[in-house]
């Protein structure tokens, strides 16, 4: 064999692929860049730049991405020499169709450049940023959503922002040129599953803001837009078997491309800066009201993810699909749905029964090889929103809270490092170190709900402090520790 390079996905390769790859189609010379993202990870490239494409094709070129990394090279690294392509799969059962996305048309390093990364930002053409940074890019207390102000790189941009290292300092210095330059501020789009992300976002914005100027954060304040955001699709990490099943296919390297399912959802608030496109024309709902949907979504939908990564992953099921092939993990699935429904005030047009089918059958989708480790990451950040937030509600009703709580004990027994074959793992997660000094402080599970309870940064001290809550906690804990997440499933609702 060879050991030639082998050719790239690119421009000129483009014209080379099969008929059965759907291809931009359009004149990717003509794009614009109206958009800058922050973080071009798998998800972006299979939600927000598709959507962008499909806004290119139907004709309006002005809706290109700039791409932007705050961290590493890598997506630089596979995306550039391809000119910004990447093909997308969209898999369903044996169902597989490939299309090549020519939105992006190139990816900048932060770190390596920060000033292009800010002039990109204050270019007279940027409308929108977007962003799909992780929960934890946002440097934001995960239980009062406030801005990290002993955090470095928060503390360094704080104190100056002619070099920004974070996602809010980065804003702050674009919008500031913005205003310099007698420009319009864009609207900053947060795409991460956090609680009202475009409060969040626009908070720790006017933080910084406020810091180096205050006539500055007052005209953010005034004129910008950090519209409420859900987005919703599946889409896992690619890995290098899914890379080489498509080179073969595409007859070219694509080291960008993404996997994902058939569903797509992007709700956004009805709330601009300035220009924007037709998003209603891509299927985007545009609309007064984000909060419903965002809840439905982030209790339902990630607090079962996350309740099937821990209680799977702990179990030995390396993929989604997997654990819900299971009856009592399913079972339990259906548990823990009953009692994050009754929570919610479902938006109009969302039938909830519905739905719920529809997210299992997602879930089933044995083609996407969704790994249950994937979703267990930075569970610190992600707890709050998916599964504490509807037990203090029941809570605070008093109604009955068990199979959140067996969720809750999943995680606090993923702090271990340990699953229940006694294999060791590394737990990926900012404050991992923290929840494994509480875990490992103590032997029992009584101390260990105690101690991770604790946490102010994850859990608020009045959910803390209810007897019933720790009462349920350590109960779930020690039958996690007794019968394995599998027998807690299994003896779910029974009694001791
Ligand atoms: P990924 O791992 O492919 O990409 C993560 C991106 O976030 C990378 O660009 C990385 O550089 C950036 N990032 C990570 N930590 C950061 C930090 N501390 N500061 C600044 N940037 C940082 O992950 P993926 O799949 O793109 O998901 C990213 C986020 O998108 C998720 O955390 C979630 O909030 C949201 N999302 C993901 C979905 C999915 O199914 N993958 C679906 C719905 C939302
Ligand atoms: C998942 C989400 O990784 C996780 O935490 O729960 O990324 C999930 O795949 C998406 O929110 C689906 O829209």
């Amino acid at each position: 064999m060879s050991d030639a390079p082998r050719p790239r996905l690119s421009n000129a390769t483009l014209d080379s692929l099969s008929a059965a790859v759907e291809r931009p189609g359009y004149d990717r010379g003509a794009v614009q860049a109206g958009v800058v993202h922050l973080g071009v990870g798998a998800f972006h490239r299979a939600h927000q730049a598709v959507v962008f494409d499909t806004l290119i094709r139907q004709g309006d070129p002005r809706w290109g991405v700039r791409g932007a990394s705050l961290r590493s090279a890598g997506v630089r690294d596979q995306m550039n020499p391809q000119d910004g392509l990447y093909a997308m799969t969209v898999r369903d059962g044996t169902d597989e169709r490939v299309r090549v996305i020519g939105a992006v048309k190139d990816v900048l390093v932060a770190p390596e450049d920060p000033s292009t990364l800010v002039h990109a930002l204050a270019a007279p053409q940027t409308h929108l940023v977007t962003l799909t940074i992780t929960e934890k890019g946002y440097k934001l207390d995960p239980a009062t959503g406030s801005l990290l102000e002993d955090d470095a790189e928060v503390v360094a941009d704080l104190a100056d922002l002619s070099h920004p290292r974070t996602a809010p300092g980065f804003l702050t210095a674009a919008l500031s040129l913005r205003k310099a330059r007698g420009l319009k501020p864009f609207t900053a789009i947060s795409c991460d599953n956090l609680p009202h992300n475009g409060e969040r976002l626009k908070a720790s914005v006017l933080a910084m803001a406020r810091r180096s100027d205050p006539a500055l954060r007052d005209w953010i304040e005034a004129e910008g837009a950090f519209p409420q955001t859900m987005v919703d699709r599946i889409v896992p990490s690619t890995t290098p078997e899914d890379i080489e099943a498509m080179a073969a296919r595409l007859r070219v390297l694509d080291l960008a491309m993404v996997k994902t399912e058939p569903f797509l959802q992007w709700v956004i608030e009805d709330r601009f800066a300035g220009e924007r496109p037709e998003l209603e024309a891509a299927g985007v709902q545009v609309t007064t009201s984000v909060a419903p949907w965002e809840e439905a979504k982030l209790r339902l939908l990630n607090g079962a993810h996350s309740a099937i990564a821990y209680l799977g992953a702990l179990s030995g099921r390396t993929f989604v699909h997997e654990a819900t092939a299971d009856p009592a993990l399913r079972a339990f699935v259906e548990r823990l749905w009953d009692e994050s429904a009754a929570t919610l005030s479902p938006p109009p047009g969302l039938d909830v029964g519905a739905y719920r089918q529809a997210l299992m059958a997602r879930f089933d989708n044995a083609s996407l090889n969704h790994r249950t480790r994937q979703i267990a990451m930075d569970g610190s950040q992600k707890l709050p929103q998916r599964l504490l937030a509807p037990l203090a509600e029941r809570l605070s009703k008093d109604e009955p809270f068990e199979a959140l709580a067996l969720a809750i004990a999943a995680w606090m027994r993923w702090q271990g490092g340990r699953d229940d074959a006694g294999a060791a793992f590394a737990v990926d997660d900012p404050l991992a170190a923290i929840t494994r000094r509480a875990y490992d402080s103590v032997p029992d599970a009584a101390g260990r709900v105690a101690a991770l309870l604790a946490i102010e940064t994850i859990f608020p001290p009045r959910l803390a402090a209810a007897e019933p809550v720790r009462h349920a906690l350590t109960q779930q804990l020690d039958r996690l520790d007794r019968l394995g997440a599998q027998g807690a499933v299994e003896a779910f609702g029974q009694p001791d």
